[in-house]
Formats: C-alpha cells, sequence, structure tokens
C-alpha cells in the first residue's frame, strides 16, 4: 500500500457494515456481494475484508492463503447462485479498468456469452 489517500476503501466500509451491500458470502478474511453495476446475469465482487492489498500481484506476493480463500469463496459463490462456472477478473491498474485499489474479483456467471472475455 502506497498511499493513504482512499483509506478506508469503499470495499472496507462495505465489511465494517458502514456501507450497505447485497452480501452473499463470508469468511472470516473474506466477503462476497453483488456489484453495484452488474456486467452479467451474476456479477459478484470478492474481497479481503481488509485493503492490504492494492492488487492480485500484491496480494499473491504478500498472502498467498488469503487469496486461495478468495478464490474458493469465488467458486462458491458461483455454484450457489449460477451453475458453476464462471470467469475471475482482476482489473489491475486504472488502464486495465481498476476503480478500487483494494485487490477483488469480479465473479461473472450465469448466461455469459460464449467466446468473450469480458
Ligand atoms: P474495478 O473497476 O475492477 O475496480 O471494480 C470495482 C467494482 O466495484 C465496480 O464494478 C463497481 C463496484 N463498486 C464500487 N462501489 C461499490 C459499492 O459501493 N457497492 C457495490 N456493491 N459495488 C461497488
Amino acid at each position: 500500500m502506497t498511499d493513504t489517500a482512499d483509506r478506508p476503501t469503499v470495499f472496507e466500509r462495505i465489511a465494517a457494515g458502514e456501507i450497505p451491500a447485497r452480501i452473499v458470502a463470508e469468511t472470516e478474511r473474506v466477503i462476497a456481494f453483488h456489484d453495484i453495476a452488474p456486467q452479467a446475469p451474476v456479477h459478484v465482487v470478492v474481497t479481503p475484508k481488509s485493503g492490504d492489498y492494492r492488487d492480485v500481484a500484491e496480494l499473491a506476493a504478500g498472502d498467498p492463503a488469503l487469496l486461495v480463500e478468495l478464490v474458493e469463496v469465488a467458486k462458491g459463490v458461483a455454484s450457489d447462485l449460477a451453475d458453476g462456472d464462471y470467469r475471475l477478473i482482476f482489473n489491475s491498474g486504472p488502464a486495465a479498468g481498476q476503480t478500487v485499489f483494494h485487490v477483488h474479483a469480479h465473479v461473472l456467471a450465469g448466461g455469459l456469452e460464449e467466446g468473450t472475455l469480458a
């Protein structure tokens, strides 16, 4: 984490119950909730409750077990809310579309178009 200007992050505030969200799964360290602007029939954000890591590479280097836990929660969300198949997207950096600098995965599932990446 290199700056404090955007802390606490919006996702930390959701995890703390300060901002309402439609929570679909939760563990001690990870929370999953419906994205506010869904891009697929099922579009869920899965994120650590703590905003210690800005992107997936930082998370992988700093706490690989937490990344594994995040992926396990994402898989469970896809099974609970869709047919179990899913795309997992980590936007990393502003030019890639990242707007919240608190690592998170987008779980896209349910009636996805074939042959597209978005
Ligand atoms: P990204 O662009 O990859 O940083 O994704 C951030 C996502 O977070 C974006 O799809 C919209 C979502 N989002 C931002 N603020 C909120 C919020 O307050 N509530 C919910 N549910 N989602 C949010």
